[in-house]
C-alpha cells in the first residue's frame, strides 16, 4: 500500500533530481527507492516501484503527473477507434521496466523476504483511460459503461490481456505474487462488477496462476462486493479499511488476507496509533493466514515516526 513514495525524506529527496517515470523506467532507481523503507523499516515484504497507469501510457495513451498532482493523459479513451490503435504486444515491449525492476529488486533484497508485483485491475484502469484524469465518481466512465457497454467490454478485456501478460512477466522476473488493485471498483453495482470486472479478473487470475504465482486483489470500498468475489480463484483478498475483519474472514475462511488499519490513523498521536493497532490484531485472532497491512496507500504527510511506533506494536 504505498511502501515507498513521498512520505520518506529520502524518496522526496531523490524526486527532486529525477522524474517519476525516469524512477519506474530506470532499474537502478526503482530499486533504491523500493529499498528506502526496507532498510527504513525492516518491513517482511517489498514492492516493485512502479505504477498502475504504466498499462495506459503504454498504449499510446500519453500519461503525466503534473508536479505534485495527480495524472493527465494527453489522449483518453472517449472513442471505439482508439482500440484499434491499441497493441498488445508493442505495449509489452514497452513495458519491459516493469520485469526489469523486479528483476532488480530480487537481487537487492534477496530471498528472505517476499517480493510483490502488481498491476491495475480492467475496470481501475478504464477510469482513468476515458476520464484522463484523477476523479471521486469516475462519471465519464460509469457513462460509458451504461451507454456503450460493447465498447466498454472490449476495452476491459485488451486491458485485462496485457495486464496478465504484465503479471506474468514479474512472476517470471522473480515475485512471489501480486497484487491486483482495484481503486475503483468500489463504484460499481454488484451486478456491475460481476457483468464487466469479474470477467476480467478471472482471466487475469488464471494466467498468473498458471505461471505459478498468487494472487491479491485489494477492491478499495469495496465491501458490497466481497461476497461476489468469493467465484474468483483470488489466493488473498486484500481489504479497504472499512471491512470489519471478522466478516470478511467468515467469508474467506482459507485464503489470506491482508490489511486493514485507516491509513489516516497515522496522523494520530501515538497511543491512538498503538490502541487502533492492538484492536485490528485482537480482531485478526489467530494471524493464521493474515497480513498486517494499511487499508489504502500510506498519505505524504505521514511522519516516518508514526511507522515507527505502528511496527513496534505489530511486533511486540
Ligand atoms: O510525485 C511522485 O513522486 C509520485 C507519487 C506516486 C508514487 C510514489 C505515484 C503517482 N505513484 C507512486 C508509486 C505507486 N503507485 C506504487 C509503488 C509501490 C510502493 O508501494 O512502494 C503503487 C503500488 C502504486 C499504485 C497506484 N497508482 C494505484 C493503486 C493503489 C491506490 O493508491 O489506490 C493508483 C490508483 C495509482 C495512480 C496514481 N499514481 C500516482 C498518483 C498520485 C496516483 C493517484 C491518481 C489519482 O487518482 O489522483
Amino acid at each position: 500500500m504505498r511502501q515507498a513514495g513521498r512520505y520518506m525524506p529520502a524518496y522526496r529527496a531523490l524526486r527532486q533530481k529525477h522524474g517519476f517515470w525516469d524512477v519506474c523506467k530506470n532499474p537502478e532507481l526503482s530499486t533504491e527507492v523500493a529499498m528506502q523503507p526496507i532498510r527504513r523499516f525492516d518491513f517482511d515484504a517489498s514492492i516493485v516501484f512502479s505504477d498502475i497507469l504504466v498499462v495506459p501510457d503504454a498504449l499510446g495513451l500519453g500519461v503525466t503527473f503534473a508536479k505534485g498532482e495527480g495524472p493527465v493523459f494527453s489522449h483518453p479513451l472517449r472513442e471505439a477507434s482508439t482500440l484499434d490503435t491499441w497493441n498488445a504486444e508493442a505495449a509489452m515491449e514497452k513495458l519491459v521496466f516493469v520485469p526489469n525492476a523486479v528483476h532488480a529488486l530480487r537481487e537487492a533484497i534477496g530471498t528472505e523476504r517476499a517480493l510483490l508485483g502488481f498491476a491495475g485491475a480492467p475496470w481501475t484502469l478504464f477510469c482513468y483511460c476515458v476520464e484522463g484524469q484523477g476523479s471521486d465518481d469516475f462519471r465519464r466512465a460509469r457513462v460509458m459503461l451504461h451507454a456503450q457497454p460493447e465498447l466498454a467490454t472490449r476495452a476491459l478485456s485488451m486491458l485485462a490481456d496485457i495486464t496478465a501478460r504484465l503479471l506474468v512477466a514479474q512472476v517470471h522476473a522473480g515475485a512471489d505474487a501480486v497484487q491486483i488493485f482495484d481503486t475503483w471498483g468500489g463504484l460499481l453495482s454488484p451486478f456491475e462488477y460481476e457483468r464487466f470486472a469479474i470477467p476480467a479478473l478471472k482471466s487475469i487470475c488464471d494466467k498468473v496462476q498458471a505461471a505459478h504465482g498468487k494472487v491479491i486483489l485489494f477492491v478499495r470500498a469495496g465491501h458490497h462486493l466481497l461476497p461476489h468475489l468469493e467465484t474468483l480463484p483470488v489466493d488473498g483478498v486484500s481489504l479497504d479499511w472499512r471491512t470489519p475483519w471478522k466478516s470478511a474472514r467468515s467469508l474467506f475462511p482459507t485464503r489470506a488476507l491482508q490489511g486493514n488499519l485507516d491509513p489516516l490513523m497515522l496522523l494520530a498521536p501515538d497511543a491512538e496509533i498503538r490502541a487502533a493497532t492492538k484492536r485490528l490484531l485482537g480482531e485478526m485472532g489467530d494471524f493464521k493466514r493474515s497480513i498486517f497491512n494499511l487499508g489504502h496507500g500510506i498519505v505524504p504527510e505521514t511522519p516516518e515516526h508514526a511507522v515507527d511506533v505502528l511496527l513496534k506494536a505489530i511486533r511486540s
